[in-house]
């Protein structure tokens, strides 16, 4: 399955809508790539909204990836599942998971072991600092072009990442970009989306 190059987008609870509704938001804006990403709701809660998400995608003709949970990418057929350095290893989602995976990497010898490891993708971050993910390392634009030098694979960066930036990005030799908050907390964030799209094209 071909990864859509240009804007991935990622839902969240956090800016007032719900995960189906900021797929929605996502969709309708014409981004085609999008992951559920949830880390507190209860697996029924979970099954439920990725199956309505996964069929929302169906809709869009968007491709469909799970953070996290490769039980839930599973009980919904999802095109593909993301997994961190501290979540399921890539060695034993390949065992068991045969749709695109992709992979976080915040340094080369991570990205180079993800691809060794038949990695589909990476999500390379945190550029900038996000208030999304307050544990993560902000690794800069530095060790980003270091990365897209050494794999072969897409990558797409994520953190931090606004509409201003987002020129900056794309000099790097990336596949594309992931955003949360840049579009789900904006005043317009279907509007916003496809500013994102638009500037990304050009
Ligand atoms: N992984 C690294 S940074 C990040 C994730 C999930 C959060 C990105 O969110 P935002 O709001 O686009 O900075
Ligand atoms: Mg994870």
């Amino acid at each position: 399955m071909n990864l859509p190059s240009g804007i991935y987008g990622i839902t969240s609870r956090d800016f007032g809508y719900t995960h189906v509704e900021s797929a929605e938001i996502l969709l309708r804006a014409g981004i085609r790539i999008i992951q559920y990403r949830e880390k507190n709701a209860s697996t029924r809660t979970m099954l439920d909204e990725a199956r309505k998400i996964k069929n929302l995608c169906r809709e869009y003709g968007a491709i469909f990836i799970v953070n996290d949970r490769m039980d839930i990418a599973l009980a919904v057929e999802a095109d593909g599942i993301h997994v961190g350095q501290d979540d399921m290893p890539l060695s034993i989602v390949k065992k068991f998971f045969n749709g695109i995976v992709g992979v976080s990497a915040s340094n080369i010898s991570e990205a180079l072991e993800a691809q060794k490891g038949g990695a589909d993708y990476l999500g390379v971050g945190s550029i900038f600092p996000t208030g999304t993910k307050k544990d993560s390392e902000v690794i800069g634009l530095e060790v980003l072009g270091e990365i897209a030098k050494s794999v072969r694979i897409p990558i797409y960066a994520i953190g931090g990442i606004t509409l201003e930036n987002l020129r900056e990005l794309k000099k790097f030799n990336i596949h594309g970009v992931a955003v949360i908050s840049a579009i789900l907390g904006s005043n317009e964030p279907i509007s916003t989306a496809r500013k994102f799209l638009e500037e990304w094209g050009r």
